[in-house]
């Protein structure tokens, strides 16, 4: 049996237990495919060296080998805080706004994704399956081909593919996708993202591409699809069993005495729309001051990428925002918006999204968003809240029955939460009936088999 080799900026098996205290999803997904296949996973550690020699970190736990190496502090500033999170992330989002070119920020990221390809290389056998993940990679599968590895390398997006007339603002734009077609998978979260992929290699590029998704480029053939993600069902309804859960759904409404909650997650990033969620919000407390003391929104927003700086303004933004809100708004009984910089381990947020009668999902562009869908598991089935989903999120190509918004409506936003407030049980059933059973079916799991029959050419 082939094995797995799983390439992604951050390893986060077994031992590298997350922030929030629990192994996200996609982590528990390969983890298991790593256990099944005798896998590796290979990647970043997160620590800064002094100088980096070639010294990988090989440890085995639970049955799953991680290798991982320490970067130098010029490398994280050019590779991880630079190209991928201020260069092709803001892009990628459709920020190009935010995005900034900087010659050194690419020639960082092409001399770590070279260290990569270097390190792992000597690990790989002629039978092994390679899975490359996210933008932190995107030339990675090349730089193998490069040092003579024939294996088949699958690539998956986790994040969205942007429209041709935005990705030609890349500087080298041209190089980036010549090194993608030397995967023998690139797989996308949705047919959207997949569709502005296949645009720019026919439109640009000059490939040919057929109506299963295969591309023809100079000789080279490949194969690019739709992977929706989904989360790890088993594990989360579980932990929205058990007691932690249990105690967090009893803190949260103890507390909100009888009022309706209306709940966000999100890494603190502006690409999750939190700003215009709150506007949206505040909007809906305007038009409607009879309901305005009867709701409560609970921002659940820890801070992320705090080296970079644009992160450390959208923070301030929404503090500020929120202060003011709340300022104009809030009784001496009441305040219309709590707003926590914290994570929370998986279990508590299971209990908090069932206390919560409304999730408010804005994102102006998420690759798929996982928080929707955990919400929709978490619910009670008798008595089901309701999910307010931006349109411009992967998953609402899923989620159906989601009531879907344009995220930079604040009259939008504010008419949805009114809808949801006033809906009746049967319609919530009926609604969330219909997202669950996409949430239980297309799990990661699935997706995982899904993508990893497709890097075997089956
Ligand atoms: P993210 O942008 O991080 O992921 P998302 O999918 O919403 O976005 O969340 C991932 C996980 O982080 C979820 O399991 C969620 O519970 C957890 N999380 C988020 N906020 C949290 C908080 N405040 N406290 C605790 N946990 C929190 C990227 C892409 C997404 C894509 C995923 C997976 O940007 O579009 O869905 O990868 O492919």
């Amino acid at each position: 049996m082939s094995r797995l080799i799983v390439i992604s900026n951050r390893v986060s098996a077994p031992k590298a237990k997350s922030a929030a205290g629990a192994q996200g999803g996609l982590a528990v997904a390969l983890t298991a495919a790593l256990r099944e296949n005798r896998g590796i996973w290979f990647g970043w550690s997160g620590n800064e060296c002094e100088k980096f020699e070639g010294k990988l970190d090989m440890e085995r736990h639970d049955g799953v080998t991680t290798a991982t190496i320490d970067l130098e502090r010029q490398d994280i500033d050019e590779y991880y805080n630079g190209y991928a999170n201020r260069t092709l992330w803001p892009l990628f989002h459709y920020r190009i706004d935010l995005a900034e070119y900087e010659r050194t920020f690419g020639s960082g990221y092409e001399r770590v994704n070279e260290i990569f390809a270097e390190t792992v290389a000597p690990l790989i056998e002629p039978d092994d399956l390679i899975w490359v993940h996210d933008y932190h990679m995107l030339p990675l599968g090349k730089m193998l081909r490069d040092r003579g590895v024939k294996n088949r390398i699958g690539f998956f997006l986790h994040i969205p593919w942007p429209p041709t007339r935005l990705f030609v603002s890349l500087p080298y734009h041209e190089r980036l996708v010549r090194t993608l077609l030397e995967y023998d998978v690139i797989g996308f979260q949705t047919n959207e993202w997949l569709e502005s992929f296949l645009h720019y290699v026919e439109k640009e590029l000059g490939g040919t591409v057929d109506e299963d998704g295969w591309i023809e480029f100079e000789g080279r053939r490949c194969c690019a699809k739709a992977f929706p993600i989904g989360i790890d069902f088993d594990e989360f309804t579980e932990a929205a069993e058990g007691e932690t859960a249990a105690e967090a759904n009893r803190q949260l409404s103890r507390s909100t005495l009888g009022k309706k909650v209306i709940i966000g997650v999100d890494r603190l990033d502006y690409s999750k729309g939190v700003e215009e969620r709150f506007q949206g919000y505040e909007r809906f407390l305007e038009n409607n001051p009879e309901q305005a003391d009867h709701v409560v929104l609970l921002q659940i927003a820890p801070p992320s990428r705090g080296e970079v700086h644009t992160y450390q303004e959208i923070r301030e933004r929404l503090e500020t925002l929120a202060g003011h809100i709340n300022g104009a708004h809030a009784d001496v009984d009441w305040v219309p918006i709590r707003y926590v910089n914290q994570g929370y381990p998986r279990p508590a947020l299971a209990g908090f999204y069932r206390a919560s009668r409304i999730a408010l999902i804005t994102p102006l562009r998420d690759g798929m968003n996982l928080v929707a869908k955990e919400y929709v598991a978490a619910q009670d089935p008798d008595d089901p809240g309701v999910l307010i989903l931006s349109r411009f999120a992967g998953a609402a190509q899923q989620l159906t029955e989601a009531l879907l918004i344009n995220p930079y409506s604040t009259d939008e936003i504010s008419e949805a939460i009114s809808q949801a407030l006033a809906m009746p049980r049967e319609e919530r059933i009926r609604r969330w009936e219909s997202n669950y059973a996409n949430v239980r079916d297309e799990d990661v799991i699935w997706w995982r088999k899904n993508f990893v029959a497709a890097l075997k050419g089956e």
